[in-house]
Order: C-alpha cells, then sequence, then structure tokens
C-alpha cells in the first residue's frame, strides 16, 4: 500500500509538472483526489491494514494528498502567471511607432470670413441669433412688407416646399421672430444659409451664405445706420477704405441704401475686379419700414430701426481670390485644405 501511495505520488506530480492548461490541472485533481480518484480508492482499503499499519499508512496518505494538493496550486499559479506574460506580450503598445497620420481639419473660407463679422459686430454689443431654413410665407414676405404679388414670391425664385412651406430666400426670417419676442432695444446679426432658385454659375448659387443685421430702439436715425456700417467697413477692409451709399430699393426698407467700399485691388482706380467701377458694393441696408415694425408688434410711432444684409460668399470669394462661387459649395478637399 505504501508503495501505491509513493506510486499515486510520483505519477500525480510528474503529471501536473507537465499539465498545460487549467482544465488538465483539473482533470488531474480529479483523477487522484476525486471521491473516485485514486488517492480515495486507496484510503478506502486501509479498513483491512493492521492497528500497527494504519497510523503510518494513514499519515503517508495524508502526506501523499498534501503534496498534490500542493502541486495543483502550484502548476496553478504558474499558468496564471504564464497567461499574465503571454497577455502582456501580445498586448505591449510600441511608443517607438510613428503614429497615424491623419488629415486635420480647418475652418471654411465662408465661416473664416463669418467668424470676424460675428467679432465686429460683437464688440458692438450685436447678439447672434440664428432660425429655422424652412420657413413660412408670412415670415419670409408678409412681415417683410414684401406684397403678395412681388416677383420674389415667385415659384421661379423661392424654393417652395409646399402650400405655406418655403426655404427662407433671407435670414431676415429670424429678426422677425426676434423682434416678436424680444422688446427693444434690438441689436442682433443673423448669419446663415439662404436658398433661391437661381441658375448655377461662376458667381451665382441656389444656396448661399448671408448674415443680416438689425437694430431697433427708441431714436434709431440713419446716422446710426451709417455709423455702424462705416465700423464694419473700415474693420473688415481696412482702415483707409472708403464708404459710399447710394440710393436704393428695398420693400422692407425706407430709406433703402445699397454700401460700397473703394476697390482694395486698384485703390479706386478702376481694374478688373471692380470691372473699372473703383468701387465694390458689399451690403445693402436701410431704415425698418414701419410695416415690418408693425407687424411685429412695434409701435413704429415709438421705436425706429436699421437693418441690413451682407453676402458672406462674395466677401469670401473676394477676399481669398477664389474666381468661382462654386468651389465654396463642391467640398473638394483639395480646394479647401489651402485655408
Ligand atoms: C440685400 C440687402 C437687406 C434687410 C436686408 C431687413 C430685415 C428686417 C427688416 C428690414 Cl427684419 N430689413 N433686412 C434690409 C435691407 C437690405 O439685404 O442685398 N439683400 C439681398
Amino acid at each position: 500500500m505504501k508503495q501505491q501511495l509513493e506510486q499515486i505520488r510520483a505519477t500525480a506530480l510528474e503529471a501536473l509538472e507537465r499539465a498545460q492548461n487549467e482544465q488538465e490541472i483539473d482533470a488531474l485533481r480529479v483523477r487522484f483526489l476525486g471521491k473516485k480518484g485514486e488517492l480515495t480508492a486507496i484510503l478506502k482499503q486501509m479498513g483491512g491494514l493492521s492497528p500497527e499499519q494504519r497510523p503510518v499508512v494513514g499519515q503517508l496518505a495524508n502526506e501523499v494528498r498534501a503534496d498534490i494538493e500542493a502541486a495543483i496550486e502550484r502548476a496553478l499559479s504558474a499558468r496564471k502567471e504564464q497567461a499574465l506574460a503571454e497577455r502582456l506580450q501580445k498586448e505591449t503598445v510600441d511608443i517607438t511607432m510613428p503614429g497615424k497620420v491623419c488629415q486635420i481639419g480647418g475652418l471654411h473660407p465662408v465661416n473664416l470670413v463669418l467668424e470676424d463679422l460675428i467679432d465686429v459686430f460683437q464688440s458692438m454689443g450685436f447678439d447672434v441669433v440664428d432660425g429655422p431654413e424652412v420657413e413660412t410665407e408670412y415670415y419670409n414676405f408678409t412681415a417683410l412688407n414684401v406684397p403678395a404679388d412681388h416677383p420674389a414670391r415667385d415659384m421661379q425664385d423661392t424654393f417652395f416646399l409646399g402650400k405655406d412651406l418655403l426655404l427662407r430666400s433671407q435670414t431676415s426670417c429670424a429678426q422677425i421672430r426676434t423682434m416678436e419676442t424680444r422688446k427693444p432695444p434690438i441689436r442682433v446679426i443673423c448669419p446663415g444659409r439662404v436658398f433661391r432658385a437661381d441658375e448655377v454659375d461662376a458667381t451665382h448659387s441656389p444656396v448661399f451664405h448671408q448674415c443680416e443685421g438689425l437694430v431697433v430702439d427708441k431714436g434709431i436715425t440713419m446716422c446710426d445706420l451709417k455709423g455702424v456700417l462705416e465700423q464694419f467697413a473700415h474693420e473688415i477692409y481696412g482702415p483707409d477704405t472708403k464708404v459710399r451709399f447710394r440710393p436704393s430699393f428695398f420693400p422692407f426698407t425706407e430709406p433703402s441704401v445699397e454700401v460700397d467700399v473703394s476697390c482694395a485691388a486698384c485703390g479706386g482706380k478702376g481694374c478688373r475686379v471692380c470691372k473699372d467701377a473703383g468701387w465694390i458694393e458689399i451690403l445693402g441696408a436701410g431704415m425698418v419700414h414701419p410695416n415690418v415694425l408693425r407687424y411685429c408688434g412695434i409701435d413704429p410711432e415709438v421705436y425706429s430701426g436699421f437693418a441690413f444684409g451682407i453676402g458672406l460668399d462674395r466677401l469670401a470669394t473676394t477676399r481669398y481670390k477664389i474666381s468661382d462661387i462654386r468651389l465654396l459649395f463642391e467640398n473638394d478637399l483639395r480646394f479647401l485644405s489651402q485655408f
């Protein structure tokens, strides 16, 4: 029996030495120490031993069990260490490996000019507000004093989406909404995308960008309009830029003006950029029509205001010498990555 025990110990220790994984180790535990295991089978025969032999064999059996248990523990912890080492090896991060080159985004030229514009107007106390691109006829035309039979309301000029829904043709709608919800004094600019059913060419796109502005308070006059817009022109085009105001017409302003700046390319002498005019038109503006104030629940006998609309695409194409407005909308990275 002693021999059998020694045999079991030797076999078990050797097998555990060679065990490859936890399943194998567990199988060995069952084989030697389990209820139907080899060691247990020996112990069951101990009843047949003499009283002198029994404690001797019993002690040996306990030693063998302890040895096998210890060997199992060693095998298990060796497996764990090995597994950890393998994982660490596999997951090693090579910090000397060069990183992946990724394309860094930049601002679109229209956003670049818009950021400058926002800086200028915010420094004069204007808030930036926005509104929906899908609008109703009321906000896009009626509240702006555009008559029912005005050609701009025509299907040919405006994208209609349904009976009363359209893509806004100017951001004034957002300013109408502002006048409905805020009380004067109001000083806001509304940048955004606008839509017109134009034929596409180098200077026209059915989607373009605008920044409109609106000031409403007691005692606002044409002098305020001139002061703010001259300040704007000097900050954007340079302090030596000359600014001129020409009479014009818009249904939503009275009186209305168009504003030109002296051509930076030729200093006003006349060149290809300004088509020999010496001046470049940069925006339209005027004193808010009393009907527009009335539509928004503002009493034109108490309050007055001025408004203006600046085209951002033209500002971007002239500033960055971009020859074709379509480049602004094609999202060609070879073009965009230059900014
Ligand atoms: C242009 C010039 C303009 C306005 C836009 C405006 C907005 C309100 C009330 C009155 Cl809420 N006016 N906006 C005024 C004058 C000119 O745009 O060249 N547009 C195509």
